[in-house]
């Protein structure tokens, strides 16, 4: 693989070039000597459910057909999948308990380090949960702290915020079983059942599985983001700069990496504290620079405009730019190949949470009752390391793209409607009378297997060029930021004339940056408000829209596929089928099957051109059943 062929970013290109000719090995190398990768385990074959195994099944039918204990593929897959789905889910619902313990903790007073800096958010969430409102924010901050803690261990009922469903949608989900009734019980249900000898039938496990993930998507991972929402401040639109050139080089670089933005938000604001800053001049630096990787970066980004370095393959790279002091992480997509990068240069590796930690590297837990002075430390740290930079061995490519970012399903449509018409009505008409063609979701990570950023970028400007709306989450919004598409000047450049009216009449994007993974939530809400509106049907599944994670990498992905898939969104992965390829009734069951079901399915293709298309006439598709005006500006 040549380096054109691992990455279209010029400065992930720059700094790849660098790294070989110091011979530090990346993701890409690692990859090369996996190959070539597990027959069984790309079509999702291997079981190693039990100590029978590991078995697994000759996908040309002539070896076995079934494992020790009468397993096909059927199960095998399907089970395989249903623990991916926990994964994913666990990881944002565990998320979102973290937050939503950090918000009992400002409202008892245990921490002021944080405050409830959106008290509207917090009375209509209260409200949500029929707190009575009429007193002290602390006290009802108590009180709904403690409603959204139950939420994850309750035995009975249903998740509060499937109510913020369409009551069509709420229909399906009871018609079918699969109403979550709280988060870790989902998670546990559907890991008892892919252990050996319960559920044997592929479509039971999948049904199980949609549960799971509804789970986090209507409960983990929106209690997240709304909590942070709460006690951080909701995001609003914010200029920003994306890609490796905004580490800066005669400052001290601090990078944030993970996904809780509880510690980095207090990184920000000791970035900015006059002592520190003063112990850097005194250090030789210019001052402190904070920039973010992965989803702790949007963040930041979203709420303070912290610049981010890079998604998810550009971790390794920030540090092999020579220039990082510090690299603090925290949970998720943090690669345990980071502590042999760092080891090649002074860049210090810091841990902060007890569930994430490296053996030999430093661990500074983040203690949410003494949060800033903890991020003071870390800062400290990165100070003194500043006098341990090889200037000789520093090398920033130049790159950096400016962007907006801090959309929410307020803001937006707030934009839209005018300061004081805060109202889904201006974008339902623009669909409605064919000015635009219909949304998109367009998330997820990046993998080196498919050309890094290609696949989003592609995708991305095939289907504002059709007058699609892109909404965008996680490592995907950076690819396309990357790219310029997350600034108001790219309408005229890549969009449609019908999208390029809208962007220019509000003076917004053509593709929105939503925030992190966990505000994925964000987009299951505007769609929900949408419906509320009116004139677009009466459920998620009859609006003119499609999602899409075409370089996925993570469980979380496909958590987030289930949850959108159950919620009725037609859901194309790029990549590989998530490993169930092995089993046709499976595939099957996925792609068509569920269509008819939960009327959102999934579809799979390697070819973001393709990936568009599908989704285009997926929409126009919905277009026409809602009798819905041709489009305006149809070539
Ligand atoms: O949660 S997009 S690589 S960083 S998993 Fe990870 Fe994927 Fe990036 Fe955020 Ni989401």
């Amino acid at each position: 693989m040549n380096i054109e062929q691992k990455s279209i970013d010029i400065a992930t290109q720059e700094v790849l070039k660098k790294a070989q000719a110091e011979n530090i090995k990346t993701t890409w190398d690692r990859l090369e000597l996996q190959q070539p990768q597990c027959g069984f385990g790309q079509l999702g074959l291997c079981c190693t459910v039990c100590n029978m195994g590991p078995c697994r099944i000759d996908p040309f039918g002539e070896g076995a057909q079934v494992g020790v204990c009468g397993a096909n593929a059927d199960t095998i897959t399907a089970r395989n999948l249903g623990r991916k789905i926990t994964v994913g889910a666990s990881a944002h619902s565990d998320h979102g308990r973290d937050v939503a313990q950090a918000l009992s903790l400002v409202a008892e007073g245990h921490t002021h380090d944080y405050g409830i800096l959106d008290v509207e958010k917090l009375k209509n969430l209260a409200e949500e949960f029929g707190i009575d409102i009429n007193k002290t924010k602390e006290q009802i901050a108590k009180e709904l702290s403690k409603k959204l803690l139950e939420e994850f261990g309750k035995q009975e009922g249903e998740l509060a915020f499937c109510k913020r469903a369409p009551k069509k949608r709420q229909a399906v989900w009871k018609k079918l079983g699969i109403t979550p009734r709280s988060i870790d019980r989902e998670v546990v249900e559907l890991l008892h059942t892919t252990t050996m000898g319960v559920d044997n039938d592929y479509k039971n496990l999948i049904n199980t599985g949609m549960r799971c993930a509804l789970s986090d998507g209507w409960g983990g991972s929106m209690i997240a983001t709304d909590v942070q929402d709460i006690i951080l401040g909701s995001p609003q639109p914010i200029r920003g700069k994306v890609n490796l050139g905004v580490l800066k080089e005669n400052y001290v670089n601090i990078v944030v990496h993970g996904h809780e933005p509880v510690l980095s938000e207090m990184a920000v604001k000791a970035s900015q504290d006059p002592e520190l800053l003063k112990l850097a001049k005194e250090k030789g630096a210019e001052g402190i620079n904070l920039a973010g990787i992965c989803c702790t970066a949007n963040e930041v980004l979203m709420r303070h405009g912290i610049p981010v370095a890079g998604n998810f393959l550009q971790q390794e790279l920030a540090i092999v730019t020579g220039a990082v002091e510090v690299m603090m992480v925290d949970v998720q997509c943090i690669m345990p190949a980071l502590q042999e990068v760092a080891a090649c240069f002074h860049t210090k590796l810091i841990t902060t949470n007890p569930k994430a930690r490296f053996p030999g590297v430093t661990h500074l837990e983040f203690d949410s009752k003494k949060a800033y002075e903890g991020a003071k430390e870390i800062i400290k740290l990165a100070i003194e390391n500043f006098p341990n930079r090889n200037k000789e061995r520093v090398n920033i490519p130049k790159y950096e793209m400016d962007l907006v970012a801090g959309f929410t399903k307020e803001i937006v449509f707030q934009i839209l409607g005018g300061k004081y018409r805060a109202t889904y009505k201006p974008l339902n008409e623009a669909i409605i009378s064919g000015r635009l063609r219909g949304l998109a979701g367009v998330v997820g990570c990046n993998n080196p297997k498919q050309t890094h950023d290609y696949f989003h970028t592609t995708l991305v400007k095939e289907l504002i060029k059709n007058d699609v709306l892109v909404l965008q989450t996680g490592c995907s919004a950076i690819a396309c930021a990357k790219q310029g598409l997350l600034i108001p000047e790219a309408a005229k450049t890549y969009a449609g004339k019908g999208l390029q009216e809208i962007c220019e009449a509000v003076g917004i994007p053509p593709v929105l940056h939503l925030g992190s993974c966990v505000d994925n939530s964000r987009i299951l809400t505007a769609a929900s408000y949408i419906i509320e509106e009116g004139g677009l049907g009466e459920d998620l599944s009859d609006i003119p829209a499609a999602g899409c994670a075409p370089e996925w990498m993570s469980e979380k992905a496909i958590t987030i596929g289930f949850y959108f898939v159950s919620s009725g969104v037609y859901t194309v992965f790029g990549a590989s089928p998530f490993a169930t390829l092995g089993s046709k009734n499976l595939t099957d069951y996925l792609t068509k099957d569920l269509a008819d079901t939960v009327g959102g399915r999934f579809e799979f293709s390697d070819d973001p051109i393709k990936m568009a298309q599908l989704m285009i006439s997926h929409i126009d598709k919905k277009r026409q059943a809602l009798k819905l005006k041709p489009r305006m500006y149809e070539k």
